[in-house]
């Protein structure tokens, strides 16, 4: 695991650990022993550590965090490299993040190749550094730098981390020959200022407010989550507190978060997200699929959706082609698209090469006719079927043979979209804001107004589910995505069902029907866009929202109308009617094998709806709470009001049955149910 060799007067020690030389317990163990081993060997002048094949490691050994803690630890053999006699240098390409960065950190030298990057993504795995990096990043760069870098887990580019003082000396060509010559330069130098135990924090007189601001700012910022606050705690005690204390709070701080219920949620996404990239369907895999090139696209429709889109294409340097039906819809949406990317540069989401370039990919025209190129068409008009079928049938006409047409709808079936060419066509659903968003895909939604109908509050609703930790309550993303989209949407349901919808409809397709949209949407409020929809917004097209007493009004009218008796509920209740018919509409994707994985729906959820990675995703959350408590709690709903959801053949076998419910997530040892028996 760790490859020792002497070449000339330096001992080389390469961690060979593919794919990302994680620091497991024989790559510790390796260290440990390669610098007993050099410091012991008298034609030995110096040390190097690096990395074989892709990278210096990229941290700690991620799966060994569920299992009993061997030794090593990686802080003594850290200890051990900063105590050498002979200097030790740490050579760096690709990604030295984590524990590889604290191995870097207790190294007298750092020098690395122009194209590596440095970080401390703890944080996204629910931890913090926990081999020192707390203690020695601050002392390294002073407390902004590493406040910034432990809070938000950013990779840093080794021009960055050479300005911060991180790395001594970028290299080009070879790298083990630069770190050859380099360590031979600095044999005889004294070590003692470099070892970074004995430094003091650069700019200490200012840690309270310094340490102060940032916790503000990380609790706003990352709302819910425990880590990003314990960082700064453990940073804080790199000031105050000397050397060997700061190190035991930060040890005592990462083995809590270790053991929190977040941890293992964000590990479990970690994992989660790798294992959805490894997709298979019954006529193809990842291994086997090719990928079509696409180089030219169009988006047709200019609205929130269209726009959204065409940003996202933007961003990613694809020209693309913008129709509309008129002009004045034309010019609208150009004005969103500069606006989204100016935005988007501010926000530092996009580089500001990139939105300069997209004004010249960017091309707006009233013209069917200049479609016939393009690679890939997104149609984003109107969700109405008739609309649809118009536009896919002159899309077929226009467009080359090869070309992709695909459709943004949510709800239509994409097989009536009449076309010579089925099997170029396909749905391509955006989440909003499609230029944030990083899920496309077609999932269910939940119909939380079922219980608006029957009394509850949507502004409380919105804040006991933004308080569970999503970024927006469900009624704030209604009104986002437009209340006139989801009327839209139940109109063509109807129509497809060849029925229509009334004040008195209270069925749909057999399912409970609830028209508190419909009366927001006849009385104009769309949503963000038109300044009003389930609430009140500063201006048109504003974010800034407040409730809005005439909403509770409508809703309330509504609720006479339909003899519907308000009634309370508790703030339990609306998670568990939120979350479990997610769940149970989960089980049922997986029963009808939409998908074939837990893991599927929980990312789905954490990329399209911003799920907070910190619960894992509803499947994980599920099994979290005990599938057998879940599903008893499904069928009380089910009894006790006449919900959507159907039961789930799946859930009720697994939430009844007293064994074998569980399986052990075989990545992390966490309880997760992993869909297989
Ligand atoms: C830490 O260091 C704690 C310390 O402070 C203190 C300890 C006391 N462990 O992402 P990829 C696997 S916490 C185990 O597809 P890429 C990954 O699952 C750690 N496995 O490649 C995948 O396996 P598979 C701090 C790991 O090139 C394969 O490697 N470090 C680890 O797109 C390839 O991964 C981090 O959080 C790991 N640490 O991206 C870094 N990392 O093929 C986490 C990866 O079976 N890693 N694997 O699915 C990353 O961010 C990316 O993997 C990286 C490469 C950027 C390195």
């Amino acid at each position: 695991m760790v490859d020792y060799s002497v070449k000339g007067q330096v001992a080389l020690l390469e961690v060979n650990n593919p794919p990302v030389n994680a620091l497991s317990t024989a790559v510790r163990t390796g260290l440990r022993d390669g610098i007993a081993k050099a410091s012991k060997d008298p034609k030995v002048k110096a040390i190097i550590i690096c990395g074989k094949g892709q990278t210096f490691p990229a941290g700690a050994d991620i799966r060994e965090f569920g299992q009993p803690p061997r030794a090593p630890w990686l802080i003594e053999v850290g200890d051990s490299i900063e105590a050498s006699l002979k200097p030790v240098v740490a050579a760096i390409h690709g990604t030295c993040l984590g524990g590889g960065l604290e191995v870097s950190l207790f190294c007298h030298y750092r020098i690395a190749v122009k194209s590596a990057r440095v970080g401390f993504p703890e944080v996204n795995l629910g931890l913090l550094p926990g081999a020192a990096g707390t203690q020695r990043l601050p002392r390294l760069v002073g407390l902004p730098v590493a406040l910034d870098m432990i809070t938000s887990g950013r990779h840093v580019t080794a021009l960055d981390a050479k300005k911060y003082g991180i790395l001594d000396e970028l290299v080009a060509g070879d790298l083990i020959n630069a770190a050859i010559k380099y360590a031979m330069s600095v044999v005889g130098k004294p070590l003692m200022e470099r070892r970074l135990r004995y430094k003091q924090v650069p700019g200490a007189d200012k840690a309270r407010e310094v340490c102060e601001a940032a916790m503000a700012q990380v609790k706003r910022k990352y709302k819910g989550y425990e880590a990003p606050v314990e960082c700064v705690r453990a940073v804080r005690a790199s000031v105050d507190l000397p050397y060997a204390d700061g190190i035991r709070m930060e040890s005592e701080l990462f083995k809590q978060l270790n053991a929190s219920g977040q941890a293992r949620a964000q590990q479990y996404a970690f994992f989660a997200e790798r294992t959805v990239s490894r997709w298979s369907m019954p006529n193809g895999s990842y291994r086997t699929a090719k990928a079509l090139p696409v180089k030219t696209t169009a988006v047709l429709g200019a609205g929130t959706m269209g726009t959204g889109i065409a940003v996202c294409l933007l961003s990613a340097g694809l020209p693309v082609i913008l129709l509309e039906q008129n002009e004045k819809l034309l010019q609208n949406g150009l004005r969103t698209i500069k606006a989204l990317m100016e935005g988007s540069v501010k926000l530092g989401k996009v580089p500001m090469e990139v939105a300069q370039k997209a004004t010249t990919l960017l091309k707006p025209t009233l013209n069917y006719e200049d479609l016939k190129d393009v690679d890939l068409v997104i149609e984003a008009v109107f969700e109405n079927l008739k609309l649809k079928r118009e536009v896919f049938g002159k899309l077929d006409k226009i467009c080359k043979p090869s070309a992709l047409l695909c459709s943004n709808t949510s709800t239509l079936d994409i097989d009536l979209a009449a076309t010579s060419r089925p099997d170029k066509v396909a749905g391509m659903h955006f989440f909003a804001p499609a230029y944030h968003m990083r899920l496309l895909e077609n999932i269910y939604g939940t119909k939380t107004s079922f219980m608006v109908e029957e009394g509850a509050n949507p502004y409380e609703i919105d804040q006991i589910m933004e308080d569970l930790g999503m970024p927006m309550g469900p009624f704030k993303v209604r009104d986002l995505s437009g209340i006139d989209i989801g009327w839209r949407i139940t109109q063509e349901v109807a129509k497809s069902l060849g029925t229509t919808i009334t004040k008195e409809t209270k069925y749909l397709g057999g399912e409970r029907y609830c028209g508190i949209g419909d009366d927001l949407y006849e009385k104009g409020r769309h949503g963000r866009k038109t300044g009003l929809g389930f609430y009140k917004y500063e201006k048109k097209g504003g974010k800034i929202s407040t409730p809005d007493p005439d909403a509770l009004d409508i809703i309330e009218a509504y609720r006479q109308r339909r003899g519907i008796v308000k009634c309370k509920i508790s703030s339990q209740e609306v998670i568990e009617r939120q979350m479990y018919s997610s769940i149970n509409e989960g089980f049922k994707i997986l029963e009808e094998g939409i998908c074939t994985r837990p893991e599927d729906i929980d990312i789905s959820w954490l990329y399209g709806f911003t799920f907070p990675k910190y619960l894992g995703g509803p499947m994980f959350y599920a099994s979290r709470i005990g599938l057998q408590k879940v599903y008893e709690r499904i069928c009380y709903y089910h009894e006790n009001f006449p919900l959507k959801q159907r039961d789930c053949k799946d859930l009720r076998r697994r939430g009844s049955s007293t064994s074998g419910v569980y399986t052990m997530y075989p990545a992390l040892g966490v309880v997760i149910n992993s869909y297989c028996d």
